[in-house]
C-alpha cells in the first residue's frame, strides 16, 4: 500500500489560499512553530513525506552498522574494540527509535523493512562505500558522523513531535561517535609516516561521499521546498553542506591532512569556503543501486533478516499465546 505512495509527495508547494480549511489550519500551526503529534490532523502528503524520510533515516542507521561492524574483530586494541562495539550498538538503537517514530504514522516496521529489502526504499548513499583500512573507521566517525550531526541537529526542531524527540537523544550519542572517529584520526595522523598516509588515503576516499550525504544540490532537490514549508526540513541541502565544509576544513588542517580539493579556498566575502561539487553522476549511480557495495549491503541485511526469522516467528507465537492466556484469566480479586 505504502509502496505506491512513495513517489507522490513532491507536488508544488501550495499557497495558503489554495488549501482546504483543514490544511490551512494545519499550515498555520506549523508556521506558529507548534509540534504535530501522531493522532492530530495532518495532510496526507505530510504523513507520506515523513514516512519516507524517517524510514530512510532508520534504514541508514541499520545498514550503517555494516561498514563499521566489519572492523569489530580487527580493531587494533581491546579498548578500540569495546568502543567500536558500543558505537555500532548505538546505531542499532537509533534505527529502532526511528522505526518507532515512523510507526506512529500508521506504517508497520515489517512493511518498511520489506521495502528496504526489495530495493524500493533508500538508505544513505554513504554506506555503499567500503571501509578498507582501520583509518577508514576514523574517517567514518569524523566525517560521516560529522555530516550526520550537521543534518540532525536542526532536525531536533522538526515539526513532527516523535521525530524531533528521537533526534535529541540520537544527536547526543552521535557527537560521541564523531569524537571517537576524530580521536582515531589524531592517533593515525600523528603516528608513523605509513599511518599518516593511511589517514590521508581515508580522507581522500571519504571526502566527496560525505558531501553527497546532504543530498543533491538545491536546484536538483525535489522534496526540499515542500519539506521546508512543512518544517520537516529546517535547512536546505546546500546550506548544510556548506556548514559541514566550513567546520571540517580546520579540523583537517589540525590533523595535518589535505582535503582532496584543489579549488578549496576561503571566500572572505561570503565568510565560507568555496569548494568543488561532488560528482553527481556517481551519486545518482549509487542511488540507482550501482555503488561499490550496494549489492553486498542489501544481501547482508536480507540474510540477517532471514537467519533471524525463526526467532522473530517464535517471539510472535509466544506473544500471541501470552495474550490468549491473559484474556482467559479471570481478573485478579481487588
Ligand atoms: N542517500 O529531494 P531530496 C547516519 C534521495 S544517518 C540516499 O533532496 P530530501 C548515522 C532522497 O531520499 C544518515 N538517497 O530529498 C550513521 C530523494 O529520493 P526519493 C542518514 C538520498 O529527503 C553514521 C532524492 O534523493 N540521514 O549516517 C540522499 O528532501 C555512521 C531527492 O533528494 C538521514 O536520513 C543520500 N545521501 O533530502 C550511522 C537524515 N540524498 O525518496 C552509521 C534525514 C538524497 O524521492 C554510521 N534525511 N537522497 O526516492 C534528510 O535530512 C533528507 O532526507 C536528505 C535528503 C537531506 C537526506
Amino acid at each position: 500500500m505504502y509502496a505506491q505512495m512513495i513517489k507522490t509527495d513532491s507536488d508544488r508547494v501550495k499557497d495558503l489560499s489554495e488549501m482546504s480549511p483543514e490544511d490551512r489550519a494545519f499550515q498555520e500551526r506549523i508556521d506558529r512553530g507548534e509540534k504535530i503529534e501522531p493522532k492530530e490532523y495532518m495532510p496526507e502528503g505530510y504523513r507520506k513525506t515523513l514516512i519516507r524520510q524517517i524510514g530512510q533515516h532508520a534504514h541508514s542507521e541499520i545498514v550503517g552498522q555494516l561498514p563499521e561492524g566489519n572492523w569489530i574483530t580487527r580493531a587494533p586494541t581491546l579498548e578500540r574494540k569495546a568502543i567500536l562495539l558500543a558505537k555500532v550498538q548505538d546505531e542499532a538503537g537509533h534505527g529502532l527509535y526511528l522505526y518507532c517514530a515512523a510507526e506512529t504514522l500508521g506504517v508497520s516496521r515489517d512493511e518498511l523493512i520489506g521495502l528496504l529489502h526489495s530495493g524500493k526504499m533508500k538508505y544513505s548513499s554513504i554506506f555503499n562505500y567500503p571501509t578498507l583500512t582501520w583509518a577508514d573507521i576514523g574517517a567514518v566517525g569524523w566525517l560521516v558522523d560529522g555530516a550526520a550531526i550537521m543534518n540532525q541537529v536542526p532536525l531536533q526542531r522538526t515539526s513532527f513531535g516523535p521525530y524531533s524527540r528521537a533526534m535529541v537523544r540520537i544527536c547526543k550519542e552521535e557527537s560521541f561517535h564523531q569524537r571517537q572517529g576524530y580521536d582515531i584520526m589524531i592517533k593515525m595522523a600523528q603516528g608513523t609516516p605509513e599511518q599518516k598516509a593511511m589517514a590521508q588515503d581515508a580522507l581522500n576516499r571519504f571526502w566527496y561521499p560525505s558531501l553527497m550525504m546532504f543530498g543533491p544540490s538545491d536546484k536538483e532537490s525535489v522534496h526540499s521546498a515542500q519539506s521546508m514549508a512543512w518544517k520537516i526540513k529546517i535547512n536546505t541541502n546546500d546550506e548544510l553542506r556548506q556548514k559541514f565544509v566550513d567546520q571540517t576544513v580546520p579540523q583537517a588542517k589540525y590533523l595535518g591532512l589535505t582535503v582532496p580539493d584543489e579549488h578549496l579556498v576561503w571566500n572572505e566575502e561570503k565568510q565560507g569556503h568555496d569548494f568543488s561539487e561532488p560528482d553527481w553522476t556517481e551519486f545518482f549511480e549509487v542511488l540507482a543501486g550501482n555503488g561499490p557495495c550496494n549489492k553486498e549491503r542489501l544481501a547482508a541485511r536480507v540474510k540477517a533478516w532471514d537467519d533471524g526469522a525463526w526467532f522473530h516467528d517464535g517471539l510472535t507465537v509466544y506473544a500471541k499465546k501470552a495474550e490468549t492466556r491473559r484474556a482467559r484469566q479471570p481478573l485478579a480479586a481487588e
